[in-house]
């Protein structure tokens, strides 16, 4: 399904007038406005081809209906999400869920919505159909070399897919790890997964980086094998300098500081991308922001801070991506509510006043500091988000305009009832 112009046009006139006196007014208080605008119609967050289902756990799965069936309706369904908040222009595939068996068609449907190829993913956390040897026990760092060089041959065969369809990276995300003490030697499996990863980035393209994801736990229970930021980044500056670590909120204990891994992670330029999503208790993949939005917003203060100290282009440097299906939500629905929140909190990242803060950190002026960055968080934005979206031709308020057109309605007519989008 296409969205026609004429139909964002429409809702936007709407709206248009009721938007211009509450953007009139932050435009009087706030004299960057206009260079926050401009950053935000630039800023693009990839999205996920697992995320356009309905997510299950292990308890049960309550499937959507009218959720994409193929990769080629995943790619639409981006494309739709897309073209109501232009925010969204690139979609990130998951081998052998969604295997491009004609590159060429795929990568031109694509591009017919405006859409390019992120990061290319891996998955060796499951055993498919024919395959020789079981993942039960790991991959990378599997005791048995045949199961690790079966896992280095799927990685080389997802970069080849990512090369076809214009990918620049590769995230690797392991489930390896153990369920009880003594069932691992953690130092045979981490010098095990080092050397299958060297294999895999001896076969990486020049222009292309490796992302190494961590998690503290889950699907194993007692260890993970690149459990946390300083395993990945211990992994990644082994590697070379097409190597990083990827951040997911999701992978952390409770609690843990996040921003400061970030600010940590910029300034040994080793940090390379992002899966946003939100949690209260471990990976609970909730819509980003949803529950803590003050941490997404010191993550934005951090990332605004370190990508300028590194000289780096915001929006182009690092890999920005949503990782979250949750089980409730219209999957639609819930992309679009997390794209606002990441980019409410990069605007508000840009309100900060980083001279003032500066001086304030510099006289350990506590009370000054927090003052600084909470008078940035407690700024409403969303005008300027809303204003940043009609520029790029999209709606002022993505939500109101899906629900308005009953576009989920309109799916399901055209595709039935269907539900599976991802291999799970
Ligand atoms: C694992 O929890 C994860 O966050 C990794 O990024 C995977 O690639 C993704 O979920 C989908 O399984
Ligand atoms: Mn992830
Ligand atoms: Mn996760």
């Amino acid at each position: 399904m296409k969205l026609e112009q004429n139909k964002i046009d429409s809702h936007n006139a709407d709206l248009y007038e009721k938007h211009q006196k509450k953007l009139a007014y932050l435009q009087k208080e706030l004299p960057e406005s206009e260079e926050i605008i401009k950053k935000l119609q630039d800023f693009q967050i990839a999205i996920p081809s697992w995320a356009l289902g309905t997510g299950g756990t292990r308890f049960g799965r309550f499937s959507g209906a009218g959720e994409p069936g193929s990769l080629e309706q995943k790619i639409e369904d981006v494309g739709l999400l897309h073209a109501i908040n232009k925010s969204s222009g690139a979609i990130s595939l998951h081998i052998p869920w969604d295997i491009p068996q004609d590159a060429e068609k795929i990568k031109n449907l694509a591009k017919s919505y405006g859409l390019k190829f992120d990061a290319v993913n891996s998955n060796t956390f499951q055993d498919q159909k024919g395959q020789e040897h079981s993942y039960k026990f790991g991959s990378l760092h599997h005791v048995d070399p045949n199961v690790r060089n079966q896992a280095i041959a799927h990685n080389i065969e997802v970069i080849k897919y990512g090369k076809d369809l214009g990918s620049k990276a590769l995230t690797v995300w392991l489930a390896d790890g153990s369920s009880f003490p003594g069932q691992l030697n953690f130092r045979e499996a981490f010098q095990n997964t080092l050397a299958s990863l060297q294999a895999i980035y001896a076969e990486l393209p020049e222009d292309w980086k490796m992302f190494v994801e961590y998690k503290g736990f889950e699907p194993n229970f007692y260890s993970t094998t690149i459990a946390d930021w300083g395993q990945s980044l211990l992994l990644a500056n082994k590697l070379g300098e097409k190597a990083y670590t990827l951040v997911d909120l999701g992978h952390h204990q409770p609690n843990v500081n996040i921003e400061q891994i970030v600010a940590i992670l910029l300034g040994e330029n080793k940090l390379g991308g992002f899966h946003f999503n939100d949690s209260k208790y471990a990976d609970d993949d909730l819509t980003a922001g949803a529950i803590k939005p003050y941490q997404l917003f010191l993550i934005f203060n951090e990332l605004v801070d370190g990508l300028a100290y590194q000289g780096l282009d915001f929006a182009s440097s690092l890999g920005w991506m949503i990782d979250a299906s949750h089980n409730l939500k219209d999957p639609l629905l819930d992309l679009m509510q997390s794209v606002e929140a990441i980019k409410i909190a990069y605007a508000q990242a840009l309100l900060v006043d980083r001279k003032a803060l500066k001086i304030a950190q510099q006289e350990n002026n506590v009370v000054r500091a927090q003052e600084i960055l909470q008078d940035a968080y407690r700024t409403d934005v969303r005008p300027l988000l809303a204003e940043s979206r009609h520029r790029n031709g999209a709606a002022l308020n993505p939500v109101q305009l899906f629900e308005d057109l009953n576009l989920r309605a309109a799916l399901i007519k055209e595709r039935g009832h269907q539900g599976i989008a991802t291999g799970l």
